[in-house]
Formats: C-alpha cells, sequence, structure tokens
C-alpha cells in the first residue's frame, strides 16, 4: 500500500466520524438564503457546497488546506496532490514513494495514441485531451469494482487507485498532443531520473537549458491545482462524480468546463489580446495605447481575458506568483513587459465600469505570456496546462467526496413562472 493511501486510510474515518457527529447536532443551521437574483445568476455566493481541499476568501484569493498559495509555490504538484488529500505536505519518504507511484503507473495504452492520431488536425488540444482521457475509461478500477459489488467505506480507496493511474499518465498525453497537433516530430519517452513537471517538458521536446522551462513548470503546475469546489470544472465534475460514475468520466466531464473562454481558456484568450495589442502599436505599447485599446475591446462588447472574477474581490495571488516569476525572469521580454503595463492600465478601466465586480488581474492574465516568452507559442495548447494540473484538483477532491459518503448532487430548479409568484409580482 502506498504511503499516501495509508495516511488516507489512517485520516479519513476519523474525519468522517466527526462529520457525521457534526451533521447530526447541526444539519438544521441556516447557512446561506438565495434570492431570485442569485438563482439567475450563476448561483454566486450561495453557500451549498463542501470542499476541504481549499478555500477562496473573496479578499484573499486561495488558501490550501491552511496554506497561501505564496508558502507552497516552491513545492512540486505532486506534494500538493498529497496535500490537498491529506492536509498535510508529505515527508522526503511520502514524496518519494508518491513519486514512484506515479512513475510505476505512467504508461499509457497504445490505443490512446490511435484515438489521438484518428482526430481531425485541426481538433483543439482541449478537446483531444479529454477525449484521450475519457477513452480509458475501460480502465477504471473503481467502475470494476463496483460492478463486483463493494461496500461504501471502498469507494475512497478506488477513486484513489484511478486517480494515481491518471494523473500518472497525463504528462504523456498532455505532450503528445503537443507534438502531434502542432507537428513537433515523433512521441519522446519519459526518464525515468525526471519528476512528473521535468517530464512534462522533456516529452514536449521543449528547451530545458538550467531547468528553466521546468521550473516554470513546476510554478505553473503547482499554482493551478486546486480553486475551491464552486468553480465551474469542479462543480461540474462533482456533479458527475456525484452519480458515481468513475474518475475518468469525471476528470474529462469537469475539464470540457475548463475548455470555455470564461474559464480556463481565458489563458489562451489573455495572451492573444496582449499580441493583438502589440500588433496594433507596433511593439510593447505605451499605457495611453493599451487604454485606447481596452476600451475598444469593450465598447465593441467583449470582455476583457484575464480580468475580472466571480468570487474574488482583489489580486489573484495566482497571478502575483506569475507576476513575480515573470518580474525575476523574463523583464527583457516584450511580451512580459506589455502584460506588466496592462495590470497597471486595465484595473483603472474596468474600475470605471459600474457592474464590474472585481476589476483585478486572475489567473490567466501573465501565465501565458512566461510560457510565450520561454518557447511555448502555442497558445491554444495553454489550457492543456492548466488542465493537467487542475486534474490533481479534481481527483483530490472527488476522492474526498467518496469518502465523506456526499450523495447525488441535485439541487431544486423553479420555472420563471414560479419566482413570480414567490415575488408576488
Ligand atoms: N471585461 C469586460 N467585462 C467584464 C469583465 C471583463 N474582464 N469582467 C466582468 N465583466 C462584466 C461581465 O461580463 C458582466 O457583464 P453583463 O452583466 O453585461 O453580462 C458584468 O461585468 C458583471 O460581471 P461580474 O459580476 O463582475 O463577474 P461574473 O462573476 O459574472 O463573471 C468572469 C466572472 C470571470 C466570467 C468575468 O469577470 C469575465 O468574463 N472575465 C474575463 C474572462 C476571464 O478572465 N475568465 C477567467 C476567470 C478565471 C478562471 O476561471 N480561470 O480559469
Amino acid at each position: 500500500m502506498s504511503l499516501l493511501k495509508e495516511k488516507l486510510a489512517k485520516k479519513l474515518p476519523i474525519e468522517v466520524a466527526e462529520i457525521k457527529e457534526f451533521l447530526k447536532a447541526n444539519g438544521k443551521t441556516v447557512v446561506s438564503e438565495v434570492t431570485i437574483a442569485q438563482a439567475y445568476g450563476g448561483m454566486r455566493g450561495v453557500k451549498g457546497l463542501v470542499c476541504d481541499t481549499s478555500v477562496v476568501p473573496p479578499d484573499k484569493g486561495l488558501i490550501i488546506r491552511g496554506y497561501e498559495l505564496n508558502d507552497v509555490i516552491d513545492r512540486s504538484p505532486e506534494e500538493l496532490f498529497f496535500l490537498l488529500l491529506t492536509g498535510e505536505l508529505p515527508n522526503d519518504e511520502e514524496k518519494a514513494d508518491l513519486s514512484n507511484e506515479l512513475w510505476a503507473r505512467g504508461t499509457v495504452p497504445d490505443y490512446v495514441w490511435a484515438v489521438i492520431e484518428a482526430m481531425p488536425s485541426d481538433s483543439h488540444p482541449m478537446a483531444m485531451f479529454n477525449t484521450a482521457i475519457l477513452v480509458m475509461q475501460k480502465e477504471s478500477k473503481f467502475s470494476a469494482q463496483y460492478a463486483k459489488g463493494m461496500a461504501k467505506d471502498k469507494y475512497w480507496e478506488y477513486m484513489l487507485e484511478d486517480s494515481l493511474d491518471i494523473i500518472a499518465k497525463l504528462p504523456a498525453i498532455a505532450a503528445f498532443i503537443y507534438r502531434k497537433r502542432f507537428g513537433k516530430g515523433e512521441r519522446i519517452e519519459a526518464n525515468k531520473d525526471y519528476d512528473w513537471s521535468k517530464n512534462y517538458v522533456h516529452m514536449m521536446g521543449l528547451d530545458d537549458t538550467n531547468d528553466k522551462f521546468s521550473n516554470l513548470m513546476r510554478v505553473y503546475l503547482t499554482a493551478h491545482t486546486d480553486h475551491e469546489g464552486g468553480n465551474a470544472s469542479a462543480f461540474s465534475a462533482a456533479t458527475i462524480n456525484s452519480t458515481l460514475s468513475d474518475m475518468y468520466y469525471t476528470i474529462s466531464g469537469g475539464l470540457n468546463a475548463l475548455a470555455g473562454p470564461l474559464h480556463g481558456l481565458a489563458n489562451q484568450e489573455c495572451l492573444k489580446w496582449v499580441l493583438e495589442t502589440m500588433e496594433k502599436f507596433g511593439g510593447v505599447p505605451t499605457e495611453e495605447q493599451i487604454e485606447k485599446y481596452a476600451w475598444e475591446t469593450l465598447n465593441a462588447g467583449k470582455v476583457i481575458p484575464g480580468y475580472g472574477h466571480a468570487v474574488l474581490r482583489v489580486v489573484d495571488p495566482r497571478f502575483t506568483a506569475f507576476h513575480n516569476y515573470g518580474k525575476e525572469h523574463c523583464m527583457d521580454s516584450p511580451v512580459f513587459q506589455t502584460v506588466d503595463k496592462v495590470f497597471t492600465v486595465v484595473p483603472k478601466v474596468l474600475g470605471q465600469i459600474k457592474k464590474i465586480s472585481n476589476p483585478w488581474p486572475n489567473v490567466d492574465a501573465g501565465s501565458g505570456a512566461l510560457l510565450y516568452t520561454y518557447g511555448l507559442k502555442e497558445f491554444s495548447y495553454y489550457t492543456v496546462l492548466f488542465s493537467v494540473s487542475r486534474s490533481i484538483g479534481i481527483a483530490a477532491q472527488s476522492i474526498i467526496a467518496r469518502a465523506y459518503g456526499l450523495p447525488l448532487t441535485r439541487p431544486k430548479s423553479l420555472p420563471t413562472f414560479r419566482f413570480k409568484e414567490i415575488a408576488g409580482v
């Protein structure tokens, strides 16, 4: 048994018993009321979900099991998986054990390569990635065990098995999609001496002189793992998983939500907007030029990608992590210089528009510029990188949900005439 599984086997039953007691004593306490505006407004602010892996206070941003992002930004994504699940950072032995587990499960079935090869060459990389995960569903240990008959308190163990199997394979799958989709040549095999992030960079075939790219990749993959339970990808995944669909369906389905421009696709849109600005003004634009282009975008009825957030009301600490990284390593890059200037201008512009709740940059405002600067220029691929990382959070949330025995998600909808009746109209 892996050390991660051993730790969870000790901790989870205690937590589950505590929750049971807590619910018994406090189940009727009211935590939230719902207005008609919230029902028509994407349920913003309705407190109706449980997520113990991370929390996003509007005035602070991401906190993972009590750690602010900045405190764990130098950790690896594998360590974050351990932290999200157990509430503790792994010690060296636990970290090595998890890396070995992932290495042992990393071989991708040959049919996955064939399915990716068979897709139209102009498919979006996200469609390729989510298809590749879904096509592996027949490998699910959870589904196989469920079909045989499985006690409910064993669900989380098989969810963990599936999660490790999937997470182990994602870098190879994502790297192959990059090479195939953008004509980069043959598939590159993984290297046993490299960790999960460095192997991803290696298999993509990117220039990693002095570990430059893999260091950025580690920060990127660590920062995107989890963002509490109500964001569109996590919530979609949780709903799918609540039906006892296995982890392959859950991750693939959740990531379909990440592929939308208001969510994870914003990182490709954001870099596109930055490059358009540079093209329009023939290089790094002045602040006045950025302001002009921002108003042009808004007046055309479009959003400025990378800015605004459904929950946050401050600069996203994930943006700050990338911004700090860029200030340290990329200040000679015109694209990063533009991102830096956009940050000084766009919040002032958006701040003048009353309906916008949050004028500050979100996670997607700066990451693309760093990838671009380091040579990863195919920006329709960026959401795949986000997805490789977010799969870790989705997996952790789903394992815990199964351990807690959370039931089928099923909120109540009402037709407009009922809302009118309730409002007395
Ligand atoms: N540019 C222009 N208009 C914006 C805006 C922006 N960056 N942010 C919000 N608005 C607009 C909304 O479109 C909305 O307009 P309508 O009422 O006309 O529909 C209005 O301001 C109120 O929106 P809000 O309450 O401030 O924000 P929401 O909770 O409705 O939406 C979004 C949050 C992130 C979807 C929104 O800010 C947005 O579209 N931002 C740009 C896209 C983006 O960066 N998405 C990535 C978010 C982070 C993420 O999930 N990454 O994966």
